[in-house]
């Protein structure tokens, strides 16, 4: 495989371009460098790829915008390589070139044909834009279209109009185009060979973007319908100015805007429908179920390489949920998941290095793009590369480590439960005590967790690896962990937790942690920029919220009895994650993580409907006896059988 250079380092762009700090003469060089190599790629493509744009009509008549780069050696025929998105193609003109093309520079210099589509109604295509369009199953007619189909058409067309092509397709793209990518694998056309949805969105009530498990995502949505979702008079949606908070401080914001519903009173003032039923739909509704691809994946023709990030805070459940889905309803398709320790789509510009303070002590985007992404669509568009390809690139963090395995989980995983224990003591050992013992606290609306250490008006895609030293000394938070570890204890898939909690309210959240703990003496990074103490630091590695009226199930919300004791179960996403000897192991428990997620009222009631004197204190309790054993139960592995990657 022929050395690649290392792909742009937009974020270092990024980063040292938009930090407090003057810049060095390094950070210079740095952006220098990377401006160089930016120019030289463009130069390269306008020298190599001829660009045409067509508006080929779909099966309803409807015609979509797509902007075609071939390369201008005809000889040999080239596979086609696709991507459709709602966030335009611009640069629209046929001398108008793009400064990259497809997922990464490899194939760039390898030779395919790129297509970039708009997706209906936005950008230069015709028709309706419907966010997330539902997949429609048996489609009766030309006019039952849906992504799938528009998806298929374009694929005709382009193999009939595009000369030079080798007759078979390849699909990917992250996040948005991510949903699209799995829209393509349902369109079943035989010349798509290969599909790769890289973070897609997927489900979005329980644990994508918006919603999880019921919880509505605050600082994220605002911020991104504050731009995208705004209507522009005479044209498709398209996004507009960024929103001005007006402060730094996303905690302080967000608890003056008061209630969620004031989002729209204060600031949206009803123009953005889509936010309006993202936060209408509050329950699990054919709303939410028919926006819901997992499904309808069965029997896909086209190989699948899943891609996503195990600290990914947009769409961690989307990748680990679509590549499951596949294992369980489509045995027949070659079906491989690839989870790397990156934030959303870093695995597509970043060398993957670290992420916030946790560092990797490799390139792990590189080595993603040039050993993992390039290799699967050589090997299903043009035969080449090695004949058996794993079913999981999973990379082991804690222990920093690439694995190739059959599948994912693992199979040597031991389900292990962690129970909650008196004296803020975590262990493997099921409480024995027989009365119902507790531990309590006061959570409080006004004064909700953060989810953050830092001050930002974002959602930050830092806090999914954040320290939570912050939050462990809140009377508002609970806290157990182990003692130091005799040996490494590695956790692989996903995490199951189970509470159980009584509230003198009617509904209330629970977040759960899983934390790394590091030892006292563990050394700080050089060179120390932040001046981070990485001694004693704790580690997120997993968490995530649960609304608790949806205990019973998503579709039907039930209050609490105040003080009664009730269970309280959900799954949080997968992890792969060794914590080494010498760590504890930590869990939280918390009922506000703000403002990543909107408050709770701690009343039962339709949220976006709260006024500022629903908002109640509430004292909890989670128990710890061998009836009610509260605790997290995920797979561990022996450290013996953690073998080493490839
Ligand atoms: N996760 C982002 C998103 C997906 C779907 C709708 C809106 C936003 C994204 O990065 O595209």
């Amino acid at each position: 495989m022929m050395k690649m250079r290392r792909p742009l380092g937009v974020v270092a762009i990024l980063v040292i371009a938009f930090s407090a700090a003057p810049l060095t003469a390094q950070d210079r060089q740095v952006i220098d460098e990377q401006r160089r190599k930016a120019e030289e790629l463009r130069n390269y493509i306008k020298a190599n790829y001829t660009k045409s744009e067509f508006m080929p009509p779909m099966r309803d008549g409807v015609h979509l915008f797509v902007a075609v780069y071939a390369p201008k050696d005809s000889s040999k025929p080239y596979p086609i390589w696709m991507q459709r998105t709602p966030y335009t193609v611009a640069p629209y003109g046929v001398d108008n070139y793009r400064g990259s093309l497809g997922p990464s520079e490899f194939f760039v210099r390898e030779g395919y044909i790129f297509a970039y589509c708009d997706v209906r109604g936005r950008g230069k295509s015709e028709g309706k834009f419907e966010h997330v369009r539902p997949f429609v199953p048996n489609k009766t007619g030309p006019n039952e279209v849906d992504e799938a189909s528009d998806s298929y058409d374009t694929i005709e067309f382009l193999l009939k109009t595009i000369p030079n092509n080798n007759g078979r397709v390849g699909v990917s793209g992250t996040s948005y185009p991510g949903f699209y990518a799995t829209m393509a694998a349902l369109s079943g056309h035989p010349a798509l060979k290969a599909v790769s949805p890289q973070a897609p969105v997927t489900e979005w009530f329980i644990g994508d973007d918006w919603r999880h498990n019921g919880t509505f995502f605050l600082a994220h949505a605002f911020r991104f319908f504050s731009g995208f979702g705004r209507p522009t008079p005479g044209e498709n949606e398209i996004p507009g100015p960024g929103f001005d908070y007006g402060t730094p401080d996303g905690y302080d914001f967000f608890l003056r805007m008061g209630p969620l519903g004031n989002a729209d009173r204060k600031f949206f003032k009803g123009k953005i429908e889509w936010w309006r039923d993202l936060v209408a739909h509050d329950t699990y509704t054919d709303y939410w179920k028919a926006r819901d691809p997992l499904p309808y994946l069965k029997n896909i023709k086209a190989a699948v390489m899943t891609v996503g990030g195990w600290f990914d805070a947009e769409d961690v459940y989307g990748p680990q949920h679509t590549y499951d889905a596949i294992r369980t309803q489509s045995p027949g398709t070659v079906n491989i998941l690839t989870e790397g320790p990156w934030s959303h789509g870093q695995w597509n510009y970043d060398a993957g290095e670290y992420l916030g303070d946790v560092h990797f002590n490799q390139k792990t985007g590189d080595y993603f793009r040039e050993h993992i992404e390039f290799p699967f669509f050589q090997h299903f568009l043009k035969d080449q590369g090695e004949e058996k390809l794993p079913g999981a690139y999973v990379f082991e963090t804690g222990r920093n480590e690439w694995h190739k395995l059959e599948s994912w989980p693992p199979k040597n995983a031991a389900k292990t439960t962690f129970y909650f224990q008196s004296s803020g003591r975590l262990s493997g050992k099921r409480p024995s005590i027989a009365d119902e013992e507790s531990d309590e606290y006061v959570s409080d609306p006004a004064k909700p967790v953060p989810h953050i250490s830092w001050t930002s008006n974002q959602m930050t895609y830092e806090y999914m690896t954040g320290d939570q030293r912050f939050a462990s000394s809140r009377t508002d938070v609970l806290v157990y962990e182990t003692e130091p570890l005799a040996e490494d204890v590695t956790v692989a898939g996903p995490l199951t937790a189970t509470l159980y909690v009584s509230t003198t309210g009617t509904d209330s959240d629970w977040v759960v942690k899983l934390i790394d703990v590091y030892p006292g003496n563990y050394p700080d990074p050089e060179p120390n920029p932040k001046g981070v103490r990485m001694g004693g630091y704790q580690q997120l590695v997993r968490g995530e919220p649960f609304r608790g009226k949806f205990r019973r199930g998503f579709e039907r919300p039930v209050p609490f009895e105040p003080g009664k004791p009730d269970k309280v179960e959900f799954q949080l996403p997968d992890v792969f994650h060794t914590f080494r000897r010498g760590h504890r192991i930590m869990a939280q428990v918390e009922s506000s993580w703000f403002p990543l997620v909107d408050r709770n009222p701690q009343k039962f009631m339709k949220i976006d409907e709260a006024q500022p004197s629903d908002f109640q204190k509430a004292t909890q309790r989670v128990y710890r006896s061998a009836r009610m054993a509260s605790g997290i139960t995920v797979g561990v592995i022996a450290s013996s059988a953690v073998s080493a990657g490839d």
